[in-house]
């Protein structure tokens, strides 16, 4: 069947100079596993290099804003300890010659140029599921409006398992894994972001 829902038709975006984060909750391990390989695919086919790739979890989705800002803010303060006057290209860099002008000994690396965000919440009997998934929204467009940083949203919000595995490409329906538009989304808002500085 066809279907008009989905992101459209985007352009390429070049990712060989970005610095990606994911950050993950661990509840509901099979799809978040798949949604994370689906990100990752799609940043690896935009050239997004693997070492420029950091990988962060977290307990549940709850914990996902805390995770995501505090994983920035680290980076920020990495990339001002790699030493003044070193451009973010260089900052992707190891070679020997940035190493030097660094002030430290190991690889510098740039802030994030974007962070994907990704987590699986079921609902149960109770609210519970009601009250994480606002706060999570919430919180995710409070870190990327505070801090500036893309804040891609992998959180899904299912009402069963089954909805969760068709999401993640497992299910018999045959829809698409996510977590591949989520991977893309990461890759054209942190090359926009830069133009838009
Ligand atoms: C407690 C809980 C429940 C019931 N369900 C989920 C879920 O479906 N998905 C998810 O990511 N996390 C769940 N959690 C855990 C909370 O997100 C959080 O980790 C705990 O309440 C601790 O703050």
């Amino acid at each position: 069947m066809t279907t008009i829902k989905g992101p459209g038709a985007a352009e390429t975006f070049d990712g060989s100079d970005l610095r990606i984060a994911i950050v993950h909750a661990r509840w509901n391990t099979a799809i978040i596993e798949k949604l994370v390989a689906g990100a990752k695919k799609s940043l690896f086919a935009a050239g997004v290099k693997e070492e420029n790739i950091t990988i962060q979890t977290v307990p549940g989705s709850y914990e996902l804003p805390i995770g995501v800002q505090r994983l920035y803010a680290a980076s920020q303060v990495q990339a001002s300890n790699t030493g003044e006057g070193i451009s973010a290209t260089d900052l992707l860099s190891s070679s020997t010659t940035d190493l030097a002008k660094s002030t430290t000994t190991t690889t510098p690396k740039k802030p994030f140029d974007a962070i994907i965000a990704i987590g699986v919440l079921i609902k149960g009997a109770t609210m519970h599921f009601e009250y994480i998934a606002d706060a999570v929204s919430h919180g995710l467009m409070r870190v990327q409006l505070d801090t500036g940083v893309p804040v891609i949203f992998g959180l899904l919000t299912v009402l069963t398992e089954e909805q969760g595995l068709e999401r993640a490409g497992l299910g018999s329906s045959g829809m698409h894994n996510h977590g591949e538009d989520w991977g893309s989304a990461a890759v054209e808002l942190g090359v926009k972001r830069r133009d838009w500085s």
